[in-house]
């Protein structure tokens, strides 16, 4: 492990005003995101997709890192040259999703454990190869009548900090990503709940695995509201408890946080982030991962139409500029309306 390569990529992609773009959708997700659209969801219509966000010019100044998927790794631009130096070209960081997905825990109704460590430390000799410079590994936790169990929340962090140490092991940098869903009816309190025992529970199975913080980052759920809570925390709320629940569970040693979006509207995503930014004094660096919040309107302006690539390039850019704004706390919501 070469500590201070580590070091030097995390801060690197938590440099000022820039965030990543999540493009690791699996097959039965982007199938999804396409159906949406009425794509077919077959190699060339994923390579399409792919190379018009991770092509899109002027994006560079507000993404420092794209998580790309195993597919997508090994594809090409339209100019023939591979993503993964498509991006490094621009000063993007490649990044992988190296999980296999959460799978049903046996014993465990309702909840789910993240498969993928079998011949993990091969895998990630070739990512490093192919130029990924960090990664991803997604845990999923629900919350429902008598959900989440202790035995999740610890096989899924025992999971998550085995990933980190073979990750640091090939100088690939590890996002810990241990993603509380928002969907359900709970309400803030029990959302900050079980956020603090999944975050407090994360840390202490990374340091007994030895992991080096600083050579790491977290891609947590924000604290908020359940999408079918009738009553909904103002972002304000939500901005606080997110905070105060990091504070009491994220040790300052990690670098930064970079916060997934779970199915918030673009909107809300970029109004949350930039009100977590605004609160002065916080020891780590915070910015975005989103997935859907970036991806929603280029996907929508594509529609699968080449002639429709250089508006949804446009709506992509600007969609991240605005991230890029919340990141540093200068976000107003008239911006919205402005063009990129
Ligand atoms: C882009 O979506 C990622 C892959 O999901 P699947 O493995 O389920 O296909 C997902 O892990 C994503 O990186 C995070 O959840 C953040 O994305 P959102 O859409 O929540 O910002």
């Amino acid at each position: 492990m070469n500590k201070n390569e580590l070091a030097s990529i995390a801060q690197s992609i938590m440099q000022k005003g820039k965030g990543i773009l999540a493009a690791d959708e699996s097959f039965p997700s982007i199938e999804k995101r396409f159906k949406s659209i009425g794509v077919e969801s077959n190699e060339e219509n994923r390579r399409a997709y792919r190379d018009l966000l991770l092509t899109a010019e002027g994006s560079e100044e507000f993404i420092s890192g794209v998580i790309l998927f195993d597919e997508t790794i090994r594809q090409k631009a339209g100019d023939g040259t591979p993503f993964p130096q498509a991006l490094s070209k621009r000063g993007i960081l490649p990044g992988i999703k190296v999980d296999g997905g959460a799978k049903d825990m046996p014993g465990f109704p309702g909840e789910k454990i993240t498969e993928g460590l079998d011949g993990l430390r091969d895998r990630l000799k070739e990512y490093h190869d192919l130029g990924a410079r960090f990664a991803k590994w997604r845990g999923v936790i629900d919350i429902a009548e008598g959900i989440p169990t202790t035995g999740c929340i610890e096989a899924n962090a025992e999971a998550l900090a085995r990933y980190a140490a073979l990750c640091q092991e090939a100088d690939i940098v590890p996002i810990v990503e241990p993603e509380v869903l928002m969907d359900g009816g709970h309400d803030l309190a029990r959302c900050y709940e079980v956020t603090t025992t999944t975050l407090r529970t994360v840390f202490s199975r990374l340091v007994a695995h030895r992991v080096f913080l600083e050579g790491m980052l977290l891609k947590p759920n924000m604290v908020i509201s359940g999408a079918k809570c009738p009553t909904q925390a103002t972002a304000q709320e939500v901005a606080e408890a997110t905070v105060c629940c990091f504070r009491r569970t994220v040790p300052a040693a990690v670098p930064g946080i970079v916060f997934l979006s779970g199915g918030q509207s673009s909107e809300r995503a970029t109004e949350h982030l930039n009100l977590i930014n605004m609160i002065a004094d916080l020891p780590w660096e915070i910015s975005f991962s989103y997935g859907r919040a970036l991806q929603e309107a280029p996907l929508m302006t594509w529609k699968g139409l080449a002639e429709n690539v250089p508006a949804a390039q446009k709506a992509y850019s600007h969609r991240a500029k605005l991230n890029s704004l919340a990141r540093k706390g200068q976000y107003e919501s008239k911006m919205e309306s402005m063009a990129a």
